[in-house]
């Protein structure tokens, strides 16, 4: 079964929306593996995000990052990239799909509510940053 990575974000945390937007999720057919919530800091939100360092966006997105609690998820599920993917709709509330993740919970293409991994590599990779492997050994479900 594949597995990604999911980040509920500080603008549905602050807004109490985490439980809605993991409920969503499951909804959907992931199971959760493991979660935690933490306080970025700069330095993880800049390696984290060090692929859009060069953006406009970077700073303001890194200081949206680690403004408040976040909360890292890892979701189970056949085809689990692709579908978490549609999930939760494109980047911009705007424009995402009717009954996504992003078009219900999100305020801005900056405050979009969550995070997806957007290859099976990079959901390895992201999964790694927040997790270890004694966290992932669970047999539940
Ligand atoms: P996504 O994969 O949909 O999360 O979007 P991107 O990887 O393109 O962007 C990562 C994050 O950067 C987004 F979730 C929000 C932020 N961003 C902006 O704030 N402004 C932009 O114009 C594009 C992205």
């Amino acid at each position: 079964m594949e597995r990604t990575l999911a980040i509920i974000k500080p603008d549905a945390v602050q807004a109490g929306r985490a439980g809605a937007v993991l409920g969503h999720l499951e909804g959907a057919g992931f199971t959760t593996r493991a979660l935690r919530m933490t306080r970025l800091s700069q330095q993880q939100a800049e390696a984290f995000y060090a692929v859009h360092r060069e953006r406009p966006f970077f700073s303001s997105l890194v200081r949206f990052m680690t403004s408040g609690p976040c909360i890292p998820v890892v979701l189970e599920r056949e085809d689990a990239v692709r579908s978490l993917r549609e999930t939760i709709g494109a980047t911009d509330p705007a424009e995402a799909a009717d009954g996504t993740v992003r078009k219900l919970y999100a305020e801005s293409k900056e405050r979009n509510a969550i995070h997806a991994s957007d290859s099976q590599d990079n959901a390895r990779e992201e999964i790694g940053f927040f997790f270890s492997r004694s966290d992932l050994l669970t047999t539940a479900g």
